[in-house]
């Protein structure tokens, strides 16, 4: 067995190294280098990085990438790349970058060749996309569909939404798209309740095609459009198709495989929004726009995998999250874009980033002896700051920031953009180099309320930016988070592509369900607090309000 990370020389080191720091903050670093703002960027694959305002020196990069070497990052790139089965508790490669190979790559996965499997299904979502975009697809009454709505949740519905809120400048206007995640039935009925099901087609989007929410939410559509043609069972053929790798349950809830868009076990969930889970994505924006975002997610795996680790964007973005998380006991990460369409991109992110790490244990199966994922979160600028980067900025927790902002907007208002970026420059400024007590004293500030209006800075962030958002962009900014979030997992050893954790609710509320629901009192056997809490919601649930 290989020895705990905290035992390796580069941990030993960075620990010691990191000492230096209670006495430098950034505005020294700045001061004694006058070009470190011009040298700690790099570019790549269309993505701009400023990394200068971290507490880091050039021996801090070093030392790092000696961790990557001692960690063996470079070994587990590869192995990723091959077609390893990397995911060992699941016994699974994790291959999403097979996704965006482009025709006539070899891939290979237990001795097959997996890039024509995944150009068939590419081939077969452009086919189907079209026909919908076209109106040539009709729906049971000869109408043209108007609205999608995809019905899956966690990967299946994070990574779509996410990409087609980022990409809407790009869809056609004349169609409706929804998503429908939450087993609360609001969800379901908010999303259909001004829709005509003659015009509406539902994509029912599950990898193994038995998540309670989505079944439950499907069922449900399944009733509403039924209930729109008078229970007519043919009209589900013109308004259901699926996304899965489960032919059989597809066919078992009634949708002909015909209509099956299929994808396999090495894409992971989190990492499935270019698969055939981008279905309704593909629908939106059109197959070549949906290519152009393959490219840019291409564009990165090259990048990661062929750039040397100095200048390789997410090998230094992971490790600077592996500097503060494990060095200084930062907890958490912000990701700040500026850029309205990227709202969901924060949430999107939590996933990607809290599902893959989110590990207590190593590959072996042993208790790690580091911390390992930190929380991301996020909102977009600037609505940020007029929220919560008081704490940031002032507060007591170091809490490394990413901004992301693209050098043009897709809607040229006036000063709109030109204000929007200001704020991105002034935020990382602020919080880097902040403010003294001697120059809120010279803005005549009272001596009592000094403290109050000081900025301690030295607050560390990332500047990302890209020219605008395209498809492309966004496929290369995706890419950029999930190579982050390998780094990390490669550093900390641990398995960064399953996810036990979501497991044991799961089963619990498989027990609890009848426990609610059957109308003789049943035998309860939990602790006294789930008890109580069935006996009281079993009886105030029925009381008239
Ligand atoms: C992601 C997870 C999880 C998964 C959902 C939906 O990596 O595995 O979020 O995507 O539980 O699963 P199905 O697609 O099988 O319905």
């Amino acid at each position: 067995m290989s020895s705990p990370l905290t035992q390796l020389a580069s941990w030993k080191k960075l620990q010691a190294h990191q000492q230096e720091f209670d006495q430098k903050d950034l505005k020294q670093l700045f001061f004694e280098d006058s070009s470190r703002g011009r040298k700690m960027t790099i570019e790549a694959a269309g993505l701009f990085l400023d990394f200068s305002k971290n507490r880091i020196t050039e021996e801090t990069i070093d030392l790092l990438l000696e961790l990557a070497k001692e960690t063996g990052l470079r070994e587990r790139i590869e192995a990723m790349f091959c077609g390893d089965k990397i995911n060992i508790s699941e016994n699974r490669a994790a291959l999403h970058v097979a996704l965006r190979a482009p025709q006539g790559e070899k891939i290979i996965v237990d001795g097959e060749n997996v890039v024509p499997k995944v150009h068939a299904v590419l081939d077969q979502m452009a086919h189907f996309s079209n026909r919908i975009r076209s109106g040539e697809w009709k729906g049971h009454t000869g109408k043209r569909i108007k609205n999608i709505v995809n019905i899956g949740i966690g990967g299946s519905d994070l990574g779509p939404v996410m990409a087609y809120e980022a990409l809407r400048y790009y869809s056609d206007r004349s169609m409706n798209f929804r998503f429908i995640s939450n087993v609360d039935a609001t969800d379901f009925v908010e999303a259909t309740r001004d829709l005509d099901p003659s015009e509406t087609l539902f994509i029912v989007s599950s990898k193994t095609f038995g998540t309670l929410e989505t079944l439950t939410n499907a069922y449900s559509a399944r009733d509403w459009l039924l209930a729109g043609f008078g229970g007519d069972p043919k009209a589900i053929a013109k308004h259901f198709v699926a996304v899965s790798t489960n032919t059989q349950k597809v066919a078992a809830f009634g949708i002909d495989t015909e209509n099956m868009f299929g994808f396999w076990d090495w894409v992971g969930g989190r990492y499935s929004m270019d698969s055939a889970i981008g279905l309704s994505l593909m629908v939106a924006i059109g197959p070549d726009h949906f290519q152009e975002m393959l490219a840019g997610f291409h564009a990165m795996d090259e990048h990661f995998r062929t750039a040397p680790f100095e200048r390789n964007l997410p090998v230094l973005m992971g490790l600077l999250a592996i500097w503060y998380n494990n060095f200084f006991g930062a907890q958490t990460i912000a990701v700040l874009p500026y850029d309205q369409y990227l709202k969901r991109f924060p949430a999107y992110l939590q996933q990607l980033t809290m599902e893959s790490n989110g590990k207590h244990v190593t590959l072996e199966g042993t208790c790690v002896s580091s911390q390992t994922g930190p929380i991301y979160w996020g909102e977009p600028g600037t609505n940020g700051q007029h929220s919560f980067y008081q704490l940031i900025h002032q507060g007591t927790r170091l809490i490394p920031c990413d901004f992301i902002t693209f050098y043009q907007g897709l809607n040229p208002l006036g000063r709109h953009h030109d204000l929007l970026v200001s704020n991105v420059f002034a935020q990382a400024e602020a919080l880097a180099f902040g403010k003294t007590p001697e120059q809120v004293r010279a803005e005549g500030t009272s001596e009592a309320l000094i403290p109050h209006r000081v900025f301690e800075g030295n607050r560390p962030s990332n500047v990302i930016l890209a020219q605008s958002l395209t498809p492309r962009a966004l496929g290369t900014l995706v890419a950029l988070y999930e190579h982050n979030v390998f780094t990390q997992g490669a550093i900390w050893g641990i398995d960064s592509f399953d996810q036990w954790g979501v497991e044991l609710g799961k089963v619990l509320a498989q027990k609890i369900i009848p426990e609610l629901e059957n109308p003789a009192e049943p035998k309860l056997e939990h602790d006294s607090s789930t008890n109580n809490l069935i006996k009281l919601y079993r009886e105030k649930k029925s009381k008239t309000i």
